[in-house]
């Protein structure tokens, strides 16, 4: 599928443009060096209609990362959460995954040049289940990555910019070549960090266990998620994790926006899950519910469309 051709209408530097007219020259700065930043964000149909989950969490975690590399947005949270709900609104979508995104422009070429536009455009499209339907009932299959997650002082992981996203490739890849659905990176001292582009849970004698923040993006479903936990009484603790932790672990599962609550079946071929991951399931199903706008004490986390 080319997704330079699809149908509808994409925000660019402040103007809704037909869909095959977002276009960008070859010589764009970022596309050379690896960084423009971005989101992930989706809206979900409900019985109140379409809403944005936790849509200014992820603008102001849009703002932080061009923060973090020094790029100046020209638009502030509101503008951009406006925008994102009359992006959706404009494409007519039900279910939506909104990719905002802000890049430096063509108007210079070396890492030196200076002074370059800032671009920031909003696309928006349907997309399933980011590791495959049948896997958020059956699980993925894990791999431990050979390439190791980024350094704290080489790359910035609470940053969601493009560059950073070569480790990932790189591992998930490798991961698929060895007959995984994804890889679990690890960091430099050899502790579990997340997936190619989902933070890992798992859990030991009803305790649900996340790695601490060190080399890992600070989700926001992670964080939807240790609310859910905490809400249902399930202790929650961030620390270091081993691989032996992971493998003796009773259930394991990636949170993401795309991702969203996915299990893990299996890692390095040990087998995850006691029974049917009665706790990932659960933390599962208030997920969905939530974001269909199901769960009235969570209804502040929604923007309707
Ligand atoms: N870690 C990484 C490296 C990551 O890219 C994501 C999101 C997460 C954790 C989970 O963060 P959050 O969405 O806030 O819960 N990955 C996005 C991009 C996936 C893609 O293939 O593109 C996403 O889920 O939208």
């Amino acid at each position: 599928m080319d997704y330079a051709k699809l149908e509808g209408t994409i925000w660019f530097n402040g103007q809704f443009v037909p869909w095959q007219e977002a276009k960008i020259h070859v010589l764009t700065h970022t596309l050379h060096y690896g960084t423009g930043v971005f989101e992930g964000v989706r809206a979900y149909h409900g019985k109140n209609g379409t809403a944005i989950f936790r849509l200014n969490d992820h603008t102001k975690r849009f703002h932080n990362s061009a923060k973090i590399v020094q790029m100046k947005l020209p638009y502030d949270v509101e503008t951009l959460n406006e925008v994102q709900l009359e992006v959706v609104r404009k494409n007519k979508l039900k279910d939506a995954y909104i990719r905002p995104f802000a890049f430096y422009g063509s108007d210079g070429m070396g890492l030196r040049a200076k002074g370059l536009s800032v671009n920031v455009a909003i696309a928006t499209w349907q997309w399933g289940a980011y590791l495959g339907e049948d896997k958020l009932t059956k699980g993925v299959a894990v791999r431990v990555s050979s390439h190791t997650r980024h350094h704290v002082n080489a790359q910035f992981t609470r940053a969601k910019v493009t560059g950073n996203y070569v480790n990932s490739s790189m591992a998930l890849h490798e991961a698929l070549a060895c007959g995984a659905d994804e890889a679990l990176l690890l960091d430099a001292q050899g502790y579990v960090t997340e997936g190619s582009g989902e933070n890992f849970f798992m859990v030991k004698d009803g305790v649900l266990y996340t790695p601490t923040l060190t080399s890992c993006l600070d989700g926001i479903t992670r964080r939807t998620i240790m609310q859910f936990a905490q809400d249902l009484g399930v202790p929650v603790i961030e620390r270091l994790l081993t691989r032996d932790d992971v493998y003796t672990a009773d259930e394991a599962f990636f949170t993401g926006t795309a991702a969203e609550v996915t299990p893990i079946a299996s890692i390095d071929g040990r087998a995850m899950g006691i029974g049917d991951w009665p706790i990932t399931k659960k933390l599962q199903a208030l997920y969905f519910s939530t974001v269909k706008g199901e769960q009235p004490e969570y209804q502040n986390w929604l923007s309707a469309v």
